[in-house]
């Protein structure tokens, strides 16, 4: 996947990076935690998680985390009450609010959430969040993208993983991220391994041929046409022109 020209090249930040996150489904959490490269890095010390179960901090017996909206409609509101108690003393850390409201996430913003020494993730759930969270409790709203999710767990669970594959001596290939980055903001080629047929259907034979200067050509083009056809908003005018 490309992520503009330069992402990820100057990325790594330098400390442990701490990742709190603000949720009513703490277990949601409990596989990202153990496995691939979140689960690494936590091993390896780079990323501490601690995930704060916010039905805690609820109102009453019932631990109440909801209400329904003043002024009408469907569903119910996050209190703001509990989450002012979960997040009030989190205020030194850069406190994110996932919701399809904020901002798009993209590599910058991973790129950036990596260089902070202590973030915390809000996850909201039901229709929302009273106002009042994001106006006192907040630094910034992010959204995973254009489309409606139930809550705000798998955007928090997507910037997790994209921050844990920034952090030094993660990534179990060292080079990767850097060969991803020192591309030219084109979607990826396709690859192939073995074996060369398979059901009738042969790898392409220029990447067979030994020809570096060929095979170089060959991905290009393939990026170029990809990107054509997918993603233009991510092509210069010189780009889309291009062979
Ligand atoms: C939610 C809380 C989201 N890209 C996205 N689509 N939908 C959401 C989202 C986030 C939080 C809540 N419903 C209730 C949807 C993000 N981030």
């Amino acid at each position: 996947m490309a992520c503009g020209p330069d992402a990820d090249v100057m990325l790594v930040a330098s400390g442990i990076v701490k990742i709190n996150v603000v949720t009513i489904f703490p277990e949601f959490f409990d596989s990202l935690l153990g496995i691939s490269i979140v689960g690494r890095a936590i091993e390896d010390g780079a990323l501490r998680v601690e995930v704060i179960p916010l039905r805690e901090y609820g109102l009453g017996k019932h631990k109440q985390l909801d209400d329904t909206p003043f002024g009408g409609g469907p569903g119910m509101v996050m209190m703001v009450e509990p989450l002012s108690k979960a997040l009030e003393p989190l205020a030194e850390t850069h406190r994110v609010l996932l919701t399809p409201a904020g901002r798009p996430l993209d590599q910058a913003t991973l790129d950036r959430f990596a260089e902070i020494d202590e973030l915390t993730l809000v996850c909201g759930r039901y229709e929302g969040v009273d106002q009042r969270v994001a106006d006192n409790y907040i630094e910034e709203e992010v959204s995973l993208g254009d489309f409606v999710l139930a809550g705000g767990e798998v955007a928090a669970a997507a910037i997790v993983e994209g921050v844990a594959r920034l952090l030094p001596g993660v990534v179990g290939n060292p080079d990767s991220t850097l060969t991803e980055s020192f591309r030219d903001g084109l979607l990826e080629e396709p690859v192939y391994t073995r074996p060369a047929q398979f059901d009738g259907d042969a790898v392409p034979e220029v990447l067979l041929s030994g020809d570096h200067a060929r095979i170089e050509a060959w991905r290009r083009e393939q990026r170029l046409a990809r990107t054509r056809e997918r993603r233009p908003d991510l092509m210069s005018d010189g780009e889309k022109s291009e062979s």
